[in-house]
């Protein structure tokens, strides 16, 4: 693990004794649990300047500190990465500051990281690096430590390539960025920005969430970049909240507010980015209008101290404090404080007792990666009661549907949500919360971690047999809507075997197969790199089957003949290509041509090596004037020219706007089936069968399981059509 901050400070105590506290922060909370459990090294910075400290196992985490001088700080830290990167990946709320002495002392650092993180990596080793302060590791350290497998989460957002373009040295940490195989964001909208910058800046093709990166020879890296919400141990808040002198507390942290019938609370570092004002302009509104009074209704904020020496947070907290004290001076009366405003860190009991006091949490960020503190909340809420206010531009918007949502920049809209969420009615904030609890607890940080894990490293062994979150996710995606059941052939269906045309599918598929083409709004299709006809050969598919060959370009969708998926303008080029190479190989002995569906080969194998030298130069020459867009593959003895590069995830798009289905499965087993992998999205489920790096969420053994997988398809259908969804359910 390679982060900023080490999960531990180093602390002198007034007496001069030295010691290492856990320290707080939403990184450290959400990565410990991982870390104790694993066989890990933290590299880091221990929170103190200009010291150096030999490696040491703190609670059970081996620490690797990295040293900092007092100037690293300021230019590395408070400098590019707190006043450039921070207000500039947050939609620059605050306008970032560019300087060429902070970039410099930037890739410094980042040297100085990639250099721990290489001598703390043993061969092999997955290496996990996060955050806005480190972009520039995961390339140096892929230059350093070529066998390393290299994941990068970003825990803030990564901004619209409008505001992205800004940054001088964006080109750079692109770069830096995509020496990583899995690049992790909190958001969809985060990781599509990536994609598109990548796009913009340096060209590179972009499909789905796959980025194909050229390296040396010409092969491309494939890149990952897809988001993983980040979040919390939630049963470890529920279990605090839990303890009766945690709830003894909550109590009186409301009698001592002077038994407000509504507490409201607001939790934050001390950030412009969190909506600190505007909450506070909207409750200040509330009273001067006299919606809500100081008797019945109390605002806690806790504003925990951040980057104390970053200009804009001064300025900030100054203006902050401003207006909590000109609020408390016109609405405070001797026993009732408007805003109760906090400047302190506290302990985790007392957060967690204070959630639980609150009636109404009040997250109201302008931008935030995630947030943690509105799903600390909903974990703290066992009673099911409480209501959260959510800003949409906070990432857990995107799961944490039942919040009352609000954009905090509209004053209005906000002060009508906090009376909505005052005057809720106990059935309504009780069905919301469950709702709620439900998505945090079954998406909590150990699930978070498992999967950005699961997809940065090579399936190991893969046991035989069905795992169950794959039987769950079935049961989901597949058993109702309209479903499209897409399967690759070889590897997938049918085992490998060393003459192509011998393949056959397992025992079982044809009757699995069977039974979904036997389903109500079901189509079955066959996705094969193989020429059509001989995928028809192997397959010997019933005639309901879609097919579709040669990675797309031939299809046959409820047709009785093959259909080439080829524009007019790509025929006419075929037309160009076989004059051009035949009036070549007519010319040279031991040349021929072989046709394919989208393209043409010259095969020079029985010419002599000049004689075929010769012809592969006048092709490739005269081609190149002709017909400059052709796709050229070069083999053993073999020169191939294509109209049109298809990939299987053209082909699953094509099926998916012939049959219109709701959802998608997926199932393959090779690098061409990543295509279709990528073009997944959201309600469609991807199957990788076997071992071997791969964008699918799951995986089993063989095509032995295949069958088994189709079998529960049909099952989960069959069962839903008998039980038809309940009312309300
Ligand atoms: C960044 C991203 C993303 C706060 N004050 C105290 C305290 N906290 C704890 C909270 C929570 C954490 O700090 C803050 O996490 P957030 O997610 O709310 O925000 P950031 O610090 O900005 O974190 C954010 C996160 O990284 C993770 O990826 O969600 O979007 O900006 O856990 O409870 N904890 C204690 N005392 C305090 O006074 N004990």
């Amino acid at each position: 693990m390679v982060s900023n901050r080490l999960p531990v400070d180093f602390e002198v105590a007034d007496d001069g004794t030295e010691s290492w506290r856990t320290s707080p922060g939403g990184l450290v909370t959400a990565l410990e649990p991982l870390m104790r459990s694993s066989d890990g090294v933290w590299v880091g910075w221990p929170g103190v300047a200009d010291r150096t400290f030999g490696p040491f196992v703190n609670d059970g985490i081996s620490i690797a500190p990295v040293r900092l001088s007092a100037a690293d700080l300021e230019d590395y830290y408070e400098g590019f990465s707190n006043d450039t990167i921070w207000p500039l990946y947050h939609d620059v709320i605050a306008p970032p500051s560019f300087h060429r002495e902070w970039w410099e002392a930037y890739v410094r650092v980042n040297r100085r990281f990639a250099e721990e993180a290489a001598a703390a990596a043993s061969p092999g080793a997955t290496v996990w690096v996060h955050d806005y302060q480190l972009q520039l590791v995961p390339r140096m350290l892929r230059e350093a430590r070529p066998d390393l497998v290299i994941g990068f989460f970003n825990h803030i957002p990564f901004p619209p390539d409008g505001i992205y373009a800004q940054l001088p040295w964006r080109k750079q940490i692109l770069d830096g960025l995509l020496g990583a195989d899995l690049i992790g964001f909190q958001r969809a909208a985060d990781a599509g920005n990536f994609s598109r910058a990548v796009r913009r800046l340096y060209g590179y093709p972009t499909r789905g969430v796959a980025i194909d990166v050229p390296g040396h020879n010409g092969v491309h890296r494939r890149v990952i970049a897809k988001h993983f919400p980040i979040s919390i141990d939630a049963r470890s808040y529920e279990e605090l909240a839990r303890r009766p002198e945690v709830q003894e507390r909550a109590r009186q942290i409301r009698e001592d507010l002077g038994n407000p019938k509504t507490i409201l609370l607001g939790v934050d570092r001390l950030d412009y980015t969190k909506g600190i004002l505007h909450r506070i302009k909207a409750f200040g509104e509330l009273l001067e209008d006299g919606s809500v009074s100081v008797e019945d209704v109390t605002l806690v904020q806790v504003a925990s101290p951040s980057r104390e020496r970053v200009g804009p947070y001064i300025a900030l907290r100054d203006e902050i404090e401003l207006a909590v004290g000109r609020l408390n001076g016109d609405y405070s009366t001797i026993s009732h404080t408007a805003i109760s405003y906090h400047h302190h860190g506290y302990p985790r009991e007392e957060m967690v007792a204070l959630y639980l006091a609150a009636d109404v949490m009040l997250v109201t960020a302008l931008r935030d990666g995630m947030n943690l503190v509105a799903k600390e909340y909903v974990a703290v809420r066992f009673d099911r009661d409480g209501v959260l206010v959510l800003s949409e531009f906070a990432g857990a918007a995107d799961e944490l549907k039942q919040a009352v949502l609000i954009n905090p920049h509209d004053i209005d809209g906000l002060k009508a949500a906090i009376l909505r969420a005052i005057a809720m009615p106990r059935q309504e904030r009780l069905r919301r919360m469950r709702a709620l609890r439900r998505k945090v607890f079954d998406n909590d940080v150990a699930a978070w971690s498992a999967s950005f894990l699961r997809t940065l490293t090579e399936g190991a062994a893969v046991r035989p047999g069905i795992p169950d979150p794959l039987a769950a996710a079935l049961r989901d995606v597949t058993s109702t809507g309209t479903l499209l059941v897409a399967l690759d052939f070889d590897g997938t269906l049918a085992p490998h075997v060393d003459n192509p045309e011998d393949a056959r599918a397992v025992d079982g598929t044809r009757d699995a197969v069977q039974r979904l083409l036997d389903q109500d709004g079901v189509r079955v299709a066959f996705v094969s790199g193989r020429a059509l006809v001989s995928l028809q050969h192997v397959s010997q598919p019933q005639s309901d089957v879609l097919l579709t060959g040669s990675h797309g370009i031939e299809v046959q969708l409820d047709t009785p003949e093959i259909e080439l998926d080829l524009v007019s303008a790509e025929l006419e080029q075929l037309d160009t290509l076989a004059q051009v190479l035949e009036r070549i190989s007519g010319g040279v002995a031991g040349t021929w041509i072989e046709r394919k569906p989208a393209g043409l080969a010259l095969h020079t194998r029985l010419a002599t090596p000049q004689a075929a030298q010769s012809a592969q130069k006048q092709a490739r020459e005269q081609l190149s004037v002709l017909l400059p867009g052709l796709t050229v593959r070069e083999g053993k003895n073999v020169l191939e020219f294509a109209v049109r590069a298809s990939t299987k995830g053209d082909a699953l798009e094509r099926l998916r706007r012939h049959t219109g289905a709701d959802h998608v499965f997926y199932a393959g087993d090779d690098l061409t089936d990543e295509d279709a992998f990528a073009v997944l999205g959201e309600g469609d489920l991807g199957l990788k069968i076997g071992a071997g790096a791969s964008l699918a969420g799951y995986r089993v053994h063989g095509p032995e399981e295949v069958p088994l997988v189709l079998g529960m398809i049909a099952d989960f259908r069959d069962a839903a059509a008998e039980t038809p969804p309940q009312p309300g359910a």
